[in-house]
């Protein structure tokens, strides 16, 4: 397939996690001076790419799409890849539009593997040679890790600490945290300060899966036995606290409450006899996707009726 970068001005907008930020690392390595990165949350790209896509000779998005009515309005961009979008967040939209597109088309969409793998890989194919997307090899593997929530891999626990330097107050912003591998892409190279951010951050962890322990709610309902705790915790706390449970309880669903607030997250574990956190809208206000999902605030009172009752 023939190179669509070559000599080309590329406007890469990459999502703001660890695996997108790391696929902006893979553009700004391969297209150097060509390119430009920048990070963006999914909610905003959409406007970010019908404002630039005439500014440029290719917007590149990296472990990010855009859907519904801006992907309707370049799909022919799209086509003559003056839109070009690697990328593994996936609905019934994204894959029927781009079932259509011309084989020409660079586009890739996988949800199989990471944002930061695909630009990985794509880059590589076009840039068969490039030493210093070579060098990232390490960093993509283990966004991949991480993103991709591959627990069962050895190094899950390393990826998360590298995670944990991508934080808005102690530690790297997205577009930091991609200029950082950029410069030096050696993922068990860190300095002084990063690691004493991986250490506050454990310190952190281990104080809230304490306090978690001793505030933990379990409760029977129809059969069925839930946990109710107040945390404002990262996806990766609460993780641990629910295999830390399991060893001791059987629970069928985990339901993790914001504090100050209703919000809750809800997450159903893979030996729970839930099959999916819907069926429980009606008692509890459970929405989103089979075993990950969460309360609104205004469906939190069907919850609390509940908990009143027992
Ligand atoms: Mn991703």
């Amino acid at each position: 397939m023939s190179n669509p970068f070559k000599n080309k001005q590329v406007l890469n907008f990459h999502h703001a996690d660890f695996d997108g930020a790391i696929s902006g690392s893979c553009v700004s390595a391969t297209l150097n001076n060509n390119s430009k990165s920048k990070a963006f949350s999914i909610g905003k790209v959409g406007d970010a790419v019908l404002e630039n896509i005439n500014n440029t000779d290719i917007i590149l998005l990296t472990d990010i799409s855009i859907y519904g009515e801006y992907l309707e309005k370049v799909s022919k961009e799209i086509n003559e890849n003056k839109l070009i979008i690697y990328d593994h967040h996936i609905n019934q939209q994204t894959l029927e539009t781009f079932s259509k597109f011309n084989a020409k088309s660079d586009s890739v969409l996988d949800k199989d593997v990471c944002g930061a793998t695909i630009a990985w890989y794509k880059l590589m194919e076009h840039f068969p040679n490039n030493s210093k997307l070579q060098d990232l090899e390490t960093i993509v593997y283990l966004s991949d890790v991480y993103d991709m929530w591959r627990l069962d891999n050895e190094d899950f626990e390393y990826a998360a600490s590298i995670n944990d330097l991508l934080d808005y107050k102690i530690g790297y912003t997205p577009d930091a945290f991609r200029e950082r591998f950029l410069k030096n892409p050696d993922p068990f190279n860190l300095s002084y300060e990063e690691k004493m951010i991986i250490e506050r951050k454990k310190i952190r962890h281990e104080k809230s899966l304490k306090q978690m322990e001793n505030e933990a709610m379990l409760f029977d309902f129809k059969n069925h036995t839930f946990v109710l705790v107040e945390a404002d915790v990262t996806d990766y706390t609460k993780m641990h606290f629910m295999n830390q449970v399991l060893v001791e309880e059987f629970v069928d669903m985990f339901i993790f409450k914001y504090t100050g607030t209703t919000q809750c997250s809800v997450r159903v574990p893979s030996t729970s006899k839930i099959v999916d956190l819907n069926d429980w809208f009606d008692e509890f206000g459970c929405i989103g996707h089979a075993r990950a999902g969460g309360i609104g605030q205004k469906e939190f009172y069907k919850l609390q009726h509940i908990l009143d009752s027992i």
